[in-house]
């Protein structure tokens, strides 16, 4: 995914290292999910949430023209009350804008959200919040499914720990389903996932692309 633009590289990196580092500290908090298929479970409801947040979406990107720029997301960020510095949003911006076309899609955005609810979950507590409470319940569903997955809290989930994850749950034609579905998410084919990964992946399961109502 966008090798060619080796100058995103640093800061992707470090927006990474920030995730990894946020994701540990949360791990030590512990997890809700009690198996694999309390994750499978949520599914409907996350998909119903997802769905509801394009008006979201529609009311940061101004000039509709379907992408989030940076200048809408700095606004966005305002509104939300969220405190990153211009530096951090535009790491975001470059972490999500994963297609490289100079805007933050729909599905890209959700990522981009979630990340933030990580980042500032993990800076100032349990009682920021940024003023969306269906979405942030979604949110914490993504980062504690994560945190159950990742067995060995280094902050990715490797092959082995959904494996491991599956084989709890005994039930082998969803397992096979969910490994077939690792893949999908392990687009650098490293054979771990990463958070970005997972949330990426979660955003195009929900199909909320297929729907365009404009
Ligand atoms: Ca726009
Ligand atoms: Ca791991
Ligand atoms: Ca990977």
């Amino acid at each position: 995914m966008g090798s060619e633009k080796e100058n995103d590289r640093s800061s992707e990196t470090k927006l990474e290292a920030k995730m990894i580092e946020a994701m540990k500290q949360r791990a030590s908090a512990g997890t809700q999910m009690k198996s694999f298929n309390t994750v499978i479970l949520k599914f409907p409801k996350i998909d119903e949430s997802l769905r509801k947040c394009k008006a979201v979406f529609q009311q940061f990107d101004e000039d509709s023209n379907g992408a989030i720029d940076q200048e809408e997301l700095r606004k966005c960020f305002q509104q939300l009350q969220v405190c990153f510095s211009d530096e951090e949003i535009t790491d975001l911006f470059n972490a999500c804008d994963i297609n490289r076309h100079m805007g933050i899609k729909f599905n890209e955005f959700i990522v981009l959200l979630c990340l933030v609810y990580l980042f500032k979950d993990n800076a100032n507590g349990h009682e920021s919040r940024m003023g969306m409470p269906n979405l942030e319940a979604t949110f914490e569903t993504f980062v504690d499914a994560f945190v159950f997955l990742d067995k060995n809290k280094d902050g990715f989930v490797s092959k082995n720990e959904m494996a491991q994850a599956i084989n709890e749950s005994g039930d082998r034609s969803s397992g096979k389903i969910a490994m077939k579905r690792f893949e999908e998410m392990d687009w650098d084919n490293n054979g771990s996932v990463s958070f970005k990964e997972f949330l990426f992946a979660f955003t195009n399961w929900v199909g909320i692309d297929d729907e365009d109502d404009d």
